[in-house]
């Protein structure tokens, strides 16, 4: 009886132990924190489903364990794909009000020195560029084979309409690098 005892509790704690270390659900969410803040999160666990307002999963790749900045994926740009995982969506689709700027939050690995290796944003009336703004991300001496955080600031002094697209997406000039963890920040 003793013994039954001293098994229902290993049990119990097995079971509290494994519960405890499954590591925190996976962000693909889309909030507003107040009326003049939109927040799009992702850190591409999710990204092969398919999420709204989110595209070119093409570039979403597993790495190996220990490898992503968070869980097992990440987006990968190279000589074959130049542009990585990106957010596109209508301003209408976002918030009645127009953005006047968009922070882009993030994590980036390279495998090279790459000065090129950038973030953009792109704003298009039917594919007709209104805005384009690229971010430099190895401007400050970052190195390579690094996670390095990086904050993107767009400021919009363009007049915009609800119908225009957005697009946010880095670039990678035919050179590898990896990107996870996206926040996209919309100011009204
Ligand atoms: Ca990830």
């Amino acid at each position: 009886m003793k013994k039954l005892f001293f098994i229902a509790i290993v049990g119990i704690m097995a079971y509290g132990c494994s519960n405890s270390s499954n590591p925190p659900a996976a962000t693909d969410s889309q909030y507003q924190i107040n009326e003049n803040q939109v927040v799009f999160e992702n850190d591409l666990e999710n990204a092969l489903a398919g999420i709204p307002s989110w595209s070119n999963e093409k570039t979403i790749v597993k790495m190996p364990e220990g490898k992503a900045h968070s869980g097992e994926y990440v987006s990968k740009v190279d000589d074959v794909n130049m542009y990585s995982y990106a957010f596109k969506e209508t301003l209408e689709n976002i918030n009645k009000k127009l953005p006047k700027s968009v922070v882009v939050n993030g994590w980036f690995y390279s495998e090279v020195m790459n000065p090129e290796l950038g973030f953009v944003m792109d704003i298009n009336d039917n594919n007709k560029s209104v805005v384009w703004k690229s971010y430099r991300l190895m401007d400050d001496g970052k190195s390579e084979n690094q996670w390095h955080e990086f904050t993107a600031n767009f400021d919009i002094e363009e007049t915009l309409k609800p119908g225009y697209q957005i697009k946010i997406f880095a670039y990678g000039a035919k050179k590898i690098a990896y990107f996870d963890d996206i926040k996209v920040t919309f100011k009204f």
